[in-house]
């Protein structure tokens, strides 16, 4: 990578409001392809768009596999590299194979939006948080429209009650109650996800400034009948300086072999099997039950039902895994039988 930058670091598109830090620096000075680097900020097929220190470009990706928040090197309009990510936001896609999604890259805060004026899933809610925590990022629950219900105060103790360790803010974004403490609460890159019509991309325009995004009252004037965040989009928060990624509502949140995720989300059980009068207590039947004793049976048969959907995956990714060994290894001596066949030949 070549270093002769000669764009002052006060310009607005500048690297270090994308959150280009020493971090970055080094690994994209460590790769060998050429070009500048810079942060993905939005992807469409074959090509992506990417800040960088002299602007924004529209560039090719090439082969290179990238998502939105990705930092990435950048030579004659194309991708030359991908540096690794510090972390990810991976679902399962719908429909049972074992295909995965990268939602967004990079994320510091994974903020959950949960809207006050409809019915409290608190199923949900933690299969949302089993996601973001194991993003590697850190979750942050955010009661969306308070202005439209005043059940906000009995929403936010079931959700604390399904999140320990969890920080949570509650805004509108019609009024601006709460955006401010928000604003306090978010860390480096944030990406926001939730169920569709939860407030995503207005909450996203609220912190970012009007119009940035499209949200559901641009799809009403439109009229056509579908939710209207297709891409996921990284924009600069001017307040800030920092990053938020608005992303489109999904219509399942699969979990990939999620386990560090979902102990982080149950952490309260895992504590408490400790007290279990057996070592292998499931919770479900078996006398002197600490978890039964203390926890909703609703959040004890969501972390059964999550922790069997979790161990189909390992199962099937470790089976991907082994067929792919398999392969390679009958590649292997089919190539070495072809070898010893020639050389007898010889
Ligand atoms: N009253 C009220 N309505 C909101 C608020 N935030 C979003 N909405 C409305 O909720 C609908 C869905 O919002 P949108 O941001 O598109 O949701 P998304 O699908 O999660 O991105 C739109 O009609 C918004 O105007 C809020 O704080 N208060
Ligand atoms: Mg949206
Ligand atoms: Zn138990």
């Amino acid at each position: 990578m070549s270093t002769h930058s000669t764009s002052p670091s006060t310009h607005s598109t500048s690297l270090s409001t994308y959150g280009f830090d020493g971090h970055w620096r080094e690994l994209a000075a460590s790769v060998t392809s050429p070009g500048e680097p810079g942060r993905v900020t939005v992807v469409d097929r074959g090509s992506c768009g990417v800040g960088m220190e002299t602007g924004f470009r529209h560039v090719r990706t090439s082969r290179h596999n990238v998502c939105t928040g990705d930092w990435v090197v950048v030579d004659n309009e194309t991708v030359t590299a991908v540096l690794p990510r510090r972390t990810a936001i991976v679902r399962a896609t719908a429909g049972g194979t074992s295909a995965s999604q990268t939602l967004a890259s990079n994320v510091d805060t994974v903020v959950i939006t949960v809207a006050a004026d409809v019915g409290l899933d608190l199923g949900r809610v933690e299969r949302y948080l089993a996601l973001a925590w194991d993003s590697g990022a850190t979750p942050l629950l955010v009661v969306t429209k308070c202005d439209k219900s005043s059940a906000a105060s009995f929403l936010v103790d079931g959700l604390l009650s399904a999140a320990p360790g969890v920080s949570l803010a509650t805004v509108s974004s019609v009024t601006g109650d709460g955006i401010d403490e928000l604003l306090g609460l978010l860390v480096g890159t944030t990406a926001v996800i939730g169920p569709s019509g939860s407030g995503k991309s207005t909450l996203a325009n609220t912190l970012v400034g009007e119009g940035a995004l499209d949200t559901g009252d641009v799809r009403a004037a439109d009229s056509k009948g579908r939710h209207t965040t297709v891409r996921r989009e990284l924009l600069r928060m001017p307040v800030t300086g920092q990053c938020i990624i608005d992303t489109p509502g999904l219509r399942s949140v699969g979990l990939v072999a999620s386990e560090a995720g979902l102990h982080q989300t149950f952490s309260d059980i895992d504590e408490l099997a400790g007290l279990c009068r057996f070592n292998d207590c499931s919770h479900r039947s078996e006398p002197g039950c600490a978890v039964r004793d203390a926890v909703d049976p609703r959040r004890i048969a969501n972390y059964h039902r999550l922790e069997r959907e979790n161990h189909w995956a390992t199962t099937r990714r470790d089976a991907r895994e082994n067929q792919k060994r398999l392969a390679e290894a009958k590649a292997i001596s089919k190539a070495q039988r072809r070898m010893y066949k020639a050389r007898n030949e010889w």
